[in-house]
This record gives structure tokens, C-alpha cells and sequence, in this order.
């Protein structure tokens, strides 16, 4: 590890500047770092498993973008397909070959997708889901589930995770009433919940939307039979149910969560590793929804930038690397990683729950697993904090929040995993 300390350092420096700029320092909430009383970081450069800061530090990165880097930070086959593209110009304004090419791909590995649209953002792919399955269904109401977080669209930030629960912001200001109450928060892994609202109000929910494991109050799975039920309640009641597969796609395997569990979602909304981490998002799913989206049918919806020729090239490269055997690789070194820190903890008396489910893991600072947002939040994030603090200090670079997940990458090797452990034995004692 180089460290530029001292008065060559240029972060603080960068850090004001930031500070003047922008709303709280930052292009996104969550990299305020407040919620673990920290500078925050400003990184400048990526390799493989490793970030380096502005003063040249380097760490052991788990942020991994917030989901996109499952190949490690500037994968080699990627820059190259990147490079290539450029020299081809950057949007053109009509269909590009390669928009064909990575849709297809993920319709391969996600045979529920028959139809898709390719759009800039998770937030964007998600907003244009729900007002397709209103428009499908002549429905208004959306169901979603406390701690759930589904981007920035107005009717999704009631009772949302990520950014909203690390700073504790109770919904958001600015979304009117009106559109809130059109979403109905139930929560996770409550089947009966479910069946009571769907019994409230029959006929007039449009979709229940859900991450199949939620990922945002930190890693929390879906206990045996919700998903089960979500797809059976809908189906009852013809409500649509919308998978946000965000996180999850490409993550949990190639099928996504929806594979992994064996529920056929309607619509499914992904972003992240589809675009290797270049901006993107898609929605898709049964073809005679997706049928519906303008021009074929009346459902507008639209972008300038969306099927991005840097960011279709991006993504075929990355789903060309994610073939099955590395993915049992991936999910072996975050099992070795998660029974590590548990062991971590335990000789430094720490009571944790970790929680895993393939490559995505929190290390929650609760006694046991939370199976919903509720629980979740009972963590001692203070705890959390100082653990943060002392992996950062040690050259590891978790993510600024007990509520959000840490990304293991396929650039992770056992030496890096030996080296989160190495300083989790120590964290986990301060
Ligand atoms: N919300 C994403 C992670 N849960 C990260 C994107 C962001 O908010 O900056």
C-alpha cells in the first residue's frame, strides 16, 4: 500500500472542493461515508480485486461499484470492447447491432425476458415497468415491501432501503401524497400480509414488486415459500409481478434470482452487471406486456443514451465471461469469506449474524439473521461504524452503511479474502 499522507495529500483538499459543489459532497448518497463518521473517499482508479483513493491508497475493494463489478474494476476483455466501440463514435441515435447482440444474450439467460427495453438506469427500467403493468393491468396500486429499495422513482421511496434507510430519510420530501398512497408497503417475508392486502383491496392492485433477495437493509433472503406465494397471489388476483433483478441479475448466476428460485416473474427490471459497469438498465419480460410499449403499443417511454453503444459493448463483454464454473468459484470464495468473518467475530466476542446468499453478504451487528427491514434495522450501526473504520484503516473498503452489501467479485482471489480476514480479526476487536 502507497499512502500519500502528510502535505503532498490531496484529498482533503478534493473533499472541500466536492463539498462546494455538490448536495453533501456527492454524485449519489450513499458515498457520503456519514453514516460511518468518515471522510469520504474519493477513488480515481480501479484494478482487479483493488481501488486506490486520491492519496494513492489502495484497498480491497467490496463497494465493487454498489453491484456492477462481478469481473473485479477494468477487466481486460471489457476495456477492450469498450475501446473498440469508441473508435466506432459514441450514440448514434438509431438501433446499433450491438443493442441486438447484448439483448439477446440476456434473453439466453433469461428466458422470461421475450421482449426487452434497454434504458440508462435501474431507476428508469424500474419506473417504466410500473407504468407499463398499470397500463396492462387498468390498475393503480403498487405493492412493495419496507426496505426495499427500487431506485428514485417518486412511489418507490416510501419506507425504501439503501440511501434512504442509511440516512434515515422517511420516505422523501417532494413526493406528493397522492402518488404515495398509490404504493402499499408491506413487509418482506410476510406472506400473510400479502394475502390480507390482496384480500383489502381485490382487483386493484396493478404489481407487487420485489427484490427477490433484498439487498438493500443489508442481504436478507427469502424465507422458503414467499416468492411462492407472491407468484401465486398475483396470478390469483391478475396482478402482475415484477421481479427487480437490479442486484440479483447476473449476480446470483446467470439466470438471475429468478432461475436460482424457480419463479417466472412477468416483468423484470435489471441494471448493474448487464452494463459492466457503464451506465444502463432493461426491463422485459412476457411479450405481450412488452407488446405495449410505444411504438408498438401506447406506453411511452424513451431516452436518448438508452442501448448506449459503450454500454451494449460493456455488458457482452461481461456476460461473455460469466460462464457457470466461475460462478461456483465466486460462490465458494464468498462462503470462505462469510464462515471466516463469522469465525472472526466469535474470537473477538463479537456477536454478528452474516448473511449470505451467493456472492452478495452483509455482516449484520445483530445477534441473529433479520428476515425483514424491521429487524434489520435493530443492528447496532454504531458497531458497524467503528468496524468499518478499523477495515478501512487496514486497507479494506467495505461499503459505508450496515445496509447495504458487500460484492464479492470474481477478481477476488484467496489472497484478498485472506487479507479481509486478516484485518476482520483485528476489526472485530475495536
Ligand atoms: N443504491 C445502490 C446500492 N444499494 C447504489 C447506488 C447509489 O445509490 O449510489
Amino acid at each position: 500500500m502507497t499512502a500519500g499522507t502528510g502535505t503532498d495529500a490531496r484529498t482533503p483538499a478534493l473533499v472541500a472542493r466536492a463539498e462546494a459543489l455538490f448536495p453533501g459532497g456527492v454524485n449519489s448518497p450513499v458515498r457520503a461515508f456519514r453514516a460511518v463518521a468518515r471522510t469520504p473517499l474519493l477513488l480515481e482508479r480501479g484494478e482487479g480485486p483493488h481501488v486506490w483513493d486520491t492519496d494513492g491508497r489502495r484497498y480491497v475493494d467490496f463497494i465493487g461499484a454498489w453491484g456492477p463489478a462481478i469481473l473485479g474494476h477494468g477487466h481486460r476483455a471489457v476495456l477492450e470492447a469498450v475501446t473498440a466501440a469508441a473508435k466506432n463514435g459514441f450514440a448514434l441515435g438509431a438501433t446499433h447491432p450491438l443493442e441486438i447482440e447484448l439483448g439477446e444474450a440476456i434473453r439466453r439467460a433469461m428466458p422470461s425476458l421475450e421482449r426487452l427495453r434497454f434504458t440508462s438506469s435501474g431507476t428508469e427500467a424500474v419506473m417504466s415497468a410500473l407504468r407499463l403493468a398499470r397500463a396492462a393491468t387498468g390498475r393503480d396500486l403498487i405493492v412493495k415491501f419496507a426496505g426495499g429499495y427500487h431506485g428514485h422513482a417518486d412511489g418507490l421511496l416510501v419506507e425504501a432501503g439503501s440511501g434512504v434507510v442509511t440516512h434515515a430519510i422517511p420516505g422523501s420530501a417532494g413526493v406528493p401524497e397522492a402518488t404515495a398512497a398509490q404504493t402499499l408497503v408491506l413487509p418482506y417475508n410476510d406472506s400473510s400480509s400479502l394475502t390480507l392486502a390482496f384480500a383489502a383491496d381485490p382487483g386493484r392492485i396493478a404489481a407487487v414488486i420485489v427484490e427477490p433477495v433484498a439487498a438493500n437493509i443489508g442481504v436478507v433472503a427469502p424465507a422458503p415459500g414467499f416468492l411462492e406465494h407472491l407468484r401465486e397471489t398475483t396470478h390469483a388476483d391478475g396482478a402482475l409481478l415484477i421481479f427487480d433483478e437490479v442486484i440479483t441479475g447476473f449476480r446470483l448466476g446467470p439466470g438471475g434470482a429468478q432461475a436460482r428460485f424457480g419463479i417466472k416473474p412477468d416483468l423484470t427490471t435489471l441494471g448493474k452487471i448487464i452494463g459492466g459497469g457503464m451506465p444502463i438498465g432493461a426491463y422485459g419480460g412476457r411479450a405481450d406486456l412488452m407488446n405495449l410499449v410505444a411504438p408498438a403499443g401506447p406506453v411511452y417511454q424513451a431516452g436518448t443514451l438508452s442501448g448506449h453503444p459503450l454500454s451494449m459493448a460493456a455488458g457482452i463483454a461481461t456476460l461473455a465471461e460469466l460462464r457457470p464454473e466461475r460462478y461456483l468459484a465466486l460462490e465458494a470464495s464468498a462462503e470462505t469469506l462469510a464462515s471466516g468473518l463469522q469465525e472472526a467475530a466469535a474470537a473477538g466476542g463479537r456477536q454478528v449474524a452474516i448473511s449470505r446468499v451467493g456472492s452478495l453478504l452483509t455482516v449484520f451487528f445483530r445477534p441473529d439473521l433479520p428476515t425483514d427491514a424491521a429487524e434489520a434495522l435493530t443492528s447496532d450501526r454504531a458497531a458497524y461504524a467503528r468496524f468499518f473504520g478499523a477495515m478501512l484503516d487496514r486497507g479494506i473498503l467495505l461499503p459505508p452503511s450496515q445496509f447495504e452489501a458487500w460484492f464479492v467479485s470474481m477478481a477476488h482471489g484467496p489472497a484478498e479474502i485472506e487479507a479481509a480476514l486478516e484485518a476482520a480479526g483485528q476489526a472485530f476487536r475495536v
